[in-house]
C-alpha cells in the first residue's frame, strides 16, 4: 500500500507540471498570433518575414504553413481539452485518501487510435508538402525568366549575370514579375567554399548553396521594393553577418541599373592616387575593379562599389566613414571577415577611400 500522502503530493506535482507545460504552449500560440498579425501587412518588410509572401512560391510555402498550422492548432485544441477536462473532472478529492482508483490495463481499441490517427495525420502533412515542393520544381522555365547565378562566400554573396554580363555582390537586382509582363528570376546556386544557404522568406524557401553541387530556385516578385534575407546555414564565424538584399526594381530602374552595372570603374583624375594605392596594394589581388589592373575574385567586385546601399554583406551602411573604417580594420564591423587590416596610414586611406567613392 503506498502511503497516502505521498501519492497525494506527486500528483499535485504531475497537475502543476501538465498546467505549466500548457501554459508555455499558450503563450506561444499567443505570440505567434500576435507577431503573425503584426506583420501581415503587404509589400516589402524591414526584416525578413515569412508571414507577407510577394513571389509565387513564398505563397505556396505560406499556404501550406497555413494548412500545417490549421492541422496542429485542431490537435493541440483537442489534446489540451481533454487534458484540462482530465485534470478538473479527475482532480483529487477528500474522499481519495480512502481508496484507490480503479486500475486500467491497456485497452487495444483506444491503442490502435492513437496509433493510426497520428500515421493518417503525418501522410497527408507529408503528401501535401512534397506536392507544394514538386510543384514548385517542376514549374516550366519560361522564355523570358532572367538568369543570376548566386555564389557563396564566407560571408558575402557574389552575383553574376551571364547574360547581361554583370557581377556584383551582397545586392542582388531583379525586376519585377507581373501576370501581364511575367518575368521570373531564375538563381543557380554554387559555393566558392562551405556550405551556405539562400534565404528571403517574402520570395521564396531557403535553398543550399553546396561546394560542387549546383542547386537552382526561382523567385517571381510581384511588387517592386527592396527584400531582405540573410544566409541561412551556418557557414563559420561571421556567418550572423551575411545578409542578402534583393532589389525589386520595375523594368525601367532594372534597365537603367543594368545599363550602369555593365559599364567599366569611373576614372576620375581627382582620385588617381588613390586609385594608385588600390593597384599597388594587395587590395588588387582581391578584388575586381573592371577597367583597372585589379582582377582579384576573393573579394567582392568593387566597379560599381557606390551603387550599393551597404559594405561586407549589409553589416554597414556604405558611407565614407565606414569603408575608412573597414579598411582600417574589417573586424570593427565584422569579426571574423576574411579581408586582413592592410596596416594603410590615415592619409592612404583616405586617398583610397576618396578613389572607391568615385566608383558609382
Ligand atoms: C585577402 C583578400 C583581400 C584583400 C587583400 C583586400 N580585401 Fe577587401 N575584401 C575582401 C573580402 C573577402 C571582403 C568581403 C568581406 C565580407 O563581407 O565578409 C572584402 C570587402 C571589401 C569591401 C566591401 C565591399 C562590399 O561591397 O561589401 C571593400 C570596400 C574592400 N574590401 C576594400 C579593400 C581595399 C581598399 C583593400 C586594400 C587596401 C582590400 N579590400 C584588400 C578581401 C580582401
Ligand atoms: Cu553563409
Amino acid at each position: 500500500m503506498l502511503n497516502p500522502s505521498a501519492t497525494g503530493t506527486r500528483r499535485n506535482m504531475q497537475q502543476i507540471r501538465r498546467l505549466s507545460s500548457i501554459r508555455c504552449r499558450l503563450v506561444a500560440f499567443s505570440l505567434w498570433c500576435v507577431t503573425g498579425l503584426k506583420a501581415a501587412a503587404e509589400g516589402p518588410q524591414s526584416t525578413p518575414s515569412i508571414l507577407a509572401p510577394a513571389s509565387t512560391p513564398a505563397h505556396e510555402i505560406y499556404g501550406l504553413s497555413l494548412f500545417v498550422l490549421l492541422i496542429t492548432g485542431a490537435i493541440f485544441a483537442v489534446v489540451a481539452g481533454l487534458l484540462v477536462f482530465v485534470i478538473i473532472r479527475f482532480r483529487e478529492r477528500e474522499s481519495d485518501a480512502q481508496h484507490e482508483p480503479a486500475q486500467i490495463y491497456g485497452s487495444a481499441q483506444v491503442e490502435l487510435a492513437w496509433t493510426v490517427i497520428p500515421v493518417l495525420i503525418v501522410v497527408v502533412l507529408f503528401l501535401t508538402t512534397a506536392r507544394i515542393i514538386f510543384a514548385i520544381q517542376d514549374e516550366p522555365k519560361p522564355e523570358s525568366a532572367l538568369d543570376v547565378t548566386v555564389i557563396g562566400h564566407q560571408f558575402w554573396w557574389e552575383f553574376r549575370y551571364p547574360k547581361l554580363n554583370i557581377v556584383t555582390a551582397n545586392e542582388l537586382h531583379v525586376p519585377v514579375s507581373t501576370s501581364q509582363q511575367p518575368e521570373p528570376t531564375y538563381l543557380r546556386l554554387l559555393s566558392a567554399d562551405v556550405d551556405h544557404s539562400f534565404w528571403v522568406p517574402q520570395l521564396g524557401g531557403k535553398t543550399d548553396l553546396i561546394p560542387n553541387h549546383p542547386n537552382e530556385m526561382w523567385i517571381d516578385p510581384e511588387e517592386a521594393g527592396l527584400y531582405v534575407g540573410q544566409c541561412a546555414q551556418f557557414c563559420g564565424i561571421e556567418h550572423a553577418k551575411m545578409l542578402i538584399r534583393v532589389y525589386v526594381d520595375t523594368p525601367q530602374q532594372f534597365e537603367e541599373w543594368a545599363k550602369n552595372q555593365q559599364q567599366p570603374g569611373v576614372q576620375d583624375a581627382a582620385a588617381a592616387e588613390g586609385r594608385h594605392i588600390f593597384e599597388s596594394e594587395a587590395c588588387m589581388n582581391c578584388h575586381t575593379i573592371e577597367g583597372t589592373t585589379a582582377h582579384g575574385t576573393f573579394g567582392p567586385d568593387l566597379t560599381h562599389l557606390m551603387s550599393r546601399a551597404t559594405i561586407a554583406a549589409g553589416a554597414a551602411a556604405n558611407t565614407p566613414r565606414n569603408l575608412h573604417a573597414w579598411i582600417e580594420d574589417p573586424n570593427t564591423f565584422k569579426p571574423g571577415a576574411l579581408m586582413p587590416a592592410m596596416q594603410l596610414s590615415d592619409q592612404e586611406i583616405n586617398e583610397v577611400v576618396a578613389y572607391l567613392t568615385t566608383l558609382h
